[in-house]
């Protein structure tokens, strides 16, 4: 539809204020926040992923659209639980500690949210022990752990291992993703799955929680 190929439009082309201004109109015109992320947010930020790794988009682009995506997902996140987003259970995300991405991360946690589940997001360069203390707190049953660089996505093998030595946490269940990893290493670090994207993210988190 129109409506959402502009609000992607914006995405796509990093205007902050567009995006802001389009997700604020249709809210007011009661379009339901999900609606908003599945078919407009979530695609645009496709496109600019996409254009990215085709090198037709360059950093500086990135960042731009990842800024925009943020000022329309500030005004829709309120309503999304409140659009029944949080029904089929809470999913941690978080990128692993000292590491600074988040973009990846960031859209998995919408695609996730666009999917159904309610996400408590705790940012980037998260400490292993954030995470324990987090998933007791929350008793979630599902973390996802991102990492952009080699050197920091040992980081997640900290998490699992902490996970798996204490019997309160032994059965929460971790998904990793990130541009360095493959299903070789995720194996290798004990996670119980690996996600090359944010759409597989959603599809993995649906089959451990099930
Ligand atoms: Co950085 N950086 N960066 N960087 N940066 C990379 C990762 C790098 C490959 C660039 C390069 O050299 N070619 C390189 C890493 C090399 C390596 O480790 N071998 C690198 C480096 C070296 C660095 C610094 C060390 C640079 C420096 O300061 N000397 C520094 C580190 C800072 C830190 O973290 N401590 C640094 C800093 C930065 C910026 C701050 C400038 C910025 C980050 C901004 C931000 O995130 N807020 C940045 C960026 C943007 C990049 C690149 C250019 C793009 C990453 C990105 O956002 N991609 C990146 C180059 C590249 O990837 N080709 C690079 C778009 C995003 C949608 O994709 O994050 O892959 P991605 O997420 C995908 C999938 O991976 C997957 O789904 C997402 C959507 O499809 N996925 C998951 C991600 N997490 C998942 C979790 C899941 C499932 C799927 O389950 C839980």
């Amino acid at each position: 539809m129109a409506k959402y190929q502009e609000l992607a439009d914006s995405i796509i082309k990093g205007d902050n204020v567009k995006s802001k201004d389009i997700a604020q109109k249709l809210v007011d015109e009661r379009v339901p926040a999900v609606e908003i992320l599945n078919d407009g947010l979530v695609p645009g930020m496709d496109v600019v992923g996409k254009k990215f790794k085709a090198n037709e988009f360059y950093l500086p682009e990135v960042l731009i659209a990842a800024r925009a995506m943020k000022a329309a997902m500030d005004i829709i996140k309120p309503l999304l639980s409140e659009s029944g987003a949080e029904t089929k259970g809470k999913i941690i995300i978080g990128t692993v500690k000292e590491d600074n991405h988040d973009i990846g991360k960031n859209l998995v946690g919408m695609r996730l949210e666009g999917g159904g589940y309610n996400v408590i997001d705790l940012g980037a360069d998260v400490p292993a022990e954030k995470f324990v203390e987090e998933i007791k707190k929350n008793g979630v049953k599902l973390i996802g752990l991102s990492a952009l660089l080699t050197t920091t996505m040992i980081g997640m093998k900290t998490v699992i291992d902490i996970l798996k030595a204490d019997k309160e946490t032994v059965d929460v269940k971790v998904m990793v993703g990130g541009a360095p990893l493959n299903q070789e290493y995720a194996d290798s670090i004990g996670a119980d799955g690996y996600a090359p994207d944010a759409s597989g993210a959603v599809d993995l988190a649906s089959e451990l929680l099930s």
